[in-house]
């Protein structure tokens, strides 16, 4: 079998909000490999840019005139070559020449030529025969901050993570359960409440930050005991977008209260501390390292997460872990731009004891590779949201995928139980 690319097509459709975006298809003398790029509404600064001047159109213009050239011709089995081309054709450092998302469709739907061309699931030939251990689905299911419009909490994510579950299915059963039954509490609670949700299905309802983490754990502690194992929750704080430069304090409108530096380390650790939160994502703006160390280190059980933080880039993550700060990462691959740069993060996390947590965007697609990725990079936990199409796309990919390994599938490690 030939795993030659012959050629690389690039057009333009639509994500989960409506906006426009890249898919490229690959095509190899025996495969094919078909990838969309996906977007973000609370963006991290050290992100790379999506798109070049004049948007997808521009965009696909540079596949045409500027990648294919190069691309066709390389054999699909080298995703380090294919992506190094695309930073060679590109070396601007953020990808602003060809867009972040235009090397991310190509290094992506590169991957699944290659795939396709051996036979192979896309999670077995990048992760080999051994790969065979099933995240733990991390799921939004109350929306805030920059993902909402009108009232509603000033945390941008509460989330669910049912870490007793045995197997993906068990825990996917449960974080649909969790949703549901928090969309009748909120009916209760928010007399206005319409059964509005977020880009990423989460509900949005007028209610304070400190109410949302009473009815999660009212319905995780409901579903923990009717299930027999442990369903825990955690908050993506997504602190750089309730930091005020010039005021020098995080902003929660809704609450009426503004933080310093050291009342918001005071603040979170008494929210770990009084709801046993498992997870807790960008607490401290993108800047501050100091905060991140400060917290990691008075912490144990508890993941202190950094998606903005480090942007999936492995010098900001370097720069993290020679701090200590935080203990896991958000793996996001069009932070980056090509799967071999999110691979190298991935790997820096790992060596050093963080957990990576591989992550759709708010604005996805159906794409399903992350559900690939999460299985064939060994990450313990998957962002993708409960219900919505694009986050239902990566569940179900995981469902089947947890039913082809049959006996040899098996729930993921990790290296956390209670938050305190
Ligand atoms: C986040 C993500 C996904 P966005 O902050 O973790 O939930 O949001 O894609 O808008 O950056
Ligand atoms: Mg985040």
């Amino acid at each position: 079998m030939s795993t030659v690319i012959e050629d690389i097509i690039a057009r333009k459709v639509f994500n989960s909000r409506g906006e426009e975006t890249i898919e490229v298809d690959i095509l190899t003398t025996s495969g094919f490999g078909r990838a969309s790029a996906p977007a973000g509404e609370s963006r991290g600064k050290a992100e790379v840019i999506y798109y070049p001047q004049g948007g997808v159109d521009q965009a696909i213009k540079k596949v045409e005139e500027l990648i294919a050239p190069e691309i066709v011709g390389l054999n699909a089995d080298s995703q380090e070559e294919v992506d190094r081309v695309l930073h060679e054709i590109d070396d601007s450092g953020d990808f602003s020449v060809i867009g972040g998302n235009t090397a991310f469709a190509i290094s992506m739907s590169n991957a699944e030529a290659a795939a396709n061309s051996h036979g192979l699931l896309l999670f077995h030939f990048l992760g080999g025969r051994t790969a065979c251990e099933l995240p733990y689905p991390l799921g939004n299911t109350i929306s805030g901050g920059k993902h909402t419009q009108g009232k509603s909490p000033d945390m941008q994510e509460f989330l669910v993570l049912p870490y007793g579950a045995e197997s993906f299915l068990e825990a996917a059963t449960a974080n649909t359960q969790i949703h549901r039954r928090i969309g009748t509490i909120l009916r209760k609670k928010d007399k206005l409440f319409s059964g509005g949700k977020s880009d990423e299905g989460a509900w949005v309802a007028n209610i304070e930050n400190l109410d949302a983490f009473e009815v999660l754990a009212d319905v995780c502690g409901e579903v923990s005991d009717e299930e027999g194992f442990e369903c825990c929750f955690g908050v993506d704080i997504a602190a750089s977008s309730l930091w005020s430069e010039e005021e020098e304090a995080y902003i929660y409108q809704r609450e009426r209260e503004k933080r310093d530096k050291g009342e918001q380390l005071e603040f979170i650790l008494e929210l770990i501390k009084k709801y046993h939160l498992v997870y807790v994502e960008d607490p401290f703006h993108e800047e501050d390292y100091e905060s991140f160390a400060e917290l990691t280190k008075k912490v144990r059980n508890c993941l202190i997460c950094g998606d903005d933080f480090f942007a999936t880039n492995n010098e900001r993550l370097s720069r993290g872990i020679k701090m200590r700060a935080a203990n896991s990462a958000i793996i996001k691959v069009n932070q980056v731009g090509t799967l071999t740069d999110a691979w190298k993060t991935i790997k820096i996390a790992k060596r050093n004891g963080y957990v990576p947590v591989i992550s759709h965007r708010s604005g996805d697609t159906c794409d399903r590779h992350i559900a690939h990725l999460a299985v064939a990079f060994k990450c313990p936990i998957i962002k993708t949201g409960v219900v919505e199409g694009a986050r239902i796309a990566k569940i179900n990919e995981l469902i089947r995928i947890e039913e082809f390994l049959g006996d040899r599938a098996k729930i993921a490690v990790l290296p956390i139980l209670k938050g305190g």
